[in-house]
């Protein structure tokens, strides 16, 4: 398709960027890491959503030299941030189901890491239920691998899955992302407060810390703090921005 030989041109013409959406600690006000995500910065200066992209590249299977280009992307600038002086933040990855289907995901990870310098233990990586579903002896295989090696997984739009609770079970995480959309009526909506006191309470049972995406108010802030989750993530402490506004933010905090 068009859109094929487009996002080969993008990813040859380096017309892919990341941006880095904080991720903040509640118990000390302070951003200990950020999520990667992809963006396509066209020549025409437009910026394109994963959204409108990343699908089709699932489709044609691009998404693999993508997947590839944004896990080194990321650790190579986060590797580069505390050569810069700030501390030693988390960077967060999404992975794709294609992925750990079409090449040997520990391999591709450790050679980002080898590559870029990034210290392993700063690398998470996000799961989502499509990985989680299929293949599941040969990606906890994986998992465990990079696991021991000091890398971390969370899985990413947690309690909307099909069986999160056997996710939980059956793969070696460490953390657990509450889905956006718990967050986004957390005052109004009786279901969602039990909701994200259970799936805290569920962390925490499991030795997981937890981290709630789609934070936009105080008030949710607050509700978050009280009910003891971990992190927070979401367009109250910042939208998805370039590395250097996000190196800036870092900066004007310490
Ligand atoms: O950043 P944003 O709102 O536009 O992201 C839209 C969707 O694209 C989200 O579901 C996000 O997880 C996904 N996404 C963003 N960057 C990446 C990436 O590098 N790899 C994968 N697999 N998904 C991504
Ligand atoms: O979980 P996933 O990787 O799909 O989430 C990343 C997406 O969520 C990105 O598209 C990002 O722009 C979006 N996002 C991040 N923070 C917020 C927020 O506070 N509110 C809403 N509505 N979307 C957010
Ligand atoms: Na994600
Ligand atoms: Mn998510």
């Amino acid at each position: 398709t068009v859109l094929d030989s487009d996002m080969r041109r993008a990813l040859a013409k380096k017309e892919l960027v990341l941006h880095y959406q904080p991720q903040v600690n509640l118990a000390s006000g302070r951003i200990v890491g950020a999520e990667a995500l992809v963006r396509w910065r066209k020549d025409n200066g437009d910026l394109v959503s994963p959204a409108d992209f990343l699908p089709q590249a699932e489709e044609s299977g691009l998404i693999v030299p993508i997947s590839e280009w944004v896990l080194n992307e990321a650790c190579r600038e986060a590797a580069s941030w505390t050569r810069d002086g700030l501390p030693p933040l988390r960077v967060a990855v999404n992975l794709s189901a294609i992925q750990f289907r079409k090449q040997n995901v520990e391999q591709v990870v450790l050679a980002a890491l080898a590559a870029s310098g990034l210290e392993s233990g700063r690398l998470e990586l996000e799961l989502t239920e499509s990985i989680l579903l299929h293949d599941t002896e040969r990606v906890v295989h994986s998992l465990r691998a990079l696991q021991a090696h000091g890398v971390t997984f969370s899985i990413d739009d947690f309690g909307t899955g099909y069986s999160s609770l056997s996710y939980v079970r059956n793969f070696p995480v460490n953390r657990l992302k509450i889905d956006r959309s718990f967050i986004h009526n957390l005052r109004e909506d009786g279901n969602d407060v039990a909701i994200v006191r259970a799936i805290v309470n569920l962390g925490h049972s499991l030795n997981l810390d937890v981290i709630a995406e789609g934070v936009e108010t105080a008030a949710q802030v607050g509700h978050l703090r009280a009910e003891g989750c971990d992190e927070v993530q979401g367009f109250y402490f910042g939208r998805p921005m370039p590395a250097a506004d996000f190196i800036d933010l870092v900066r004007r905090e310490a």
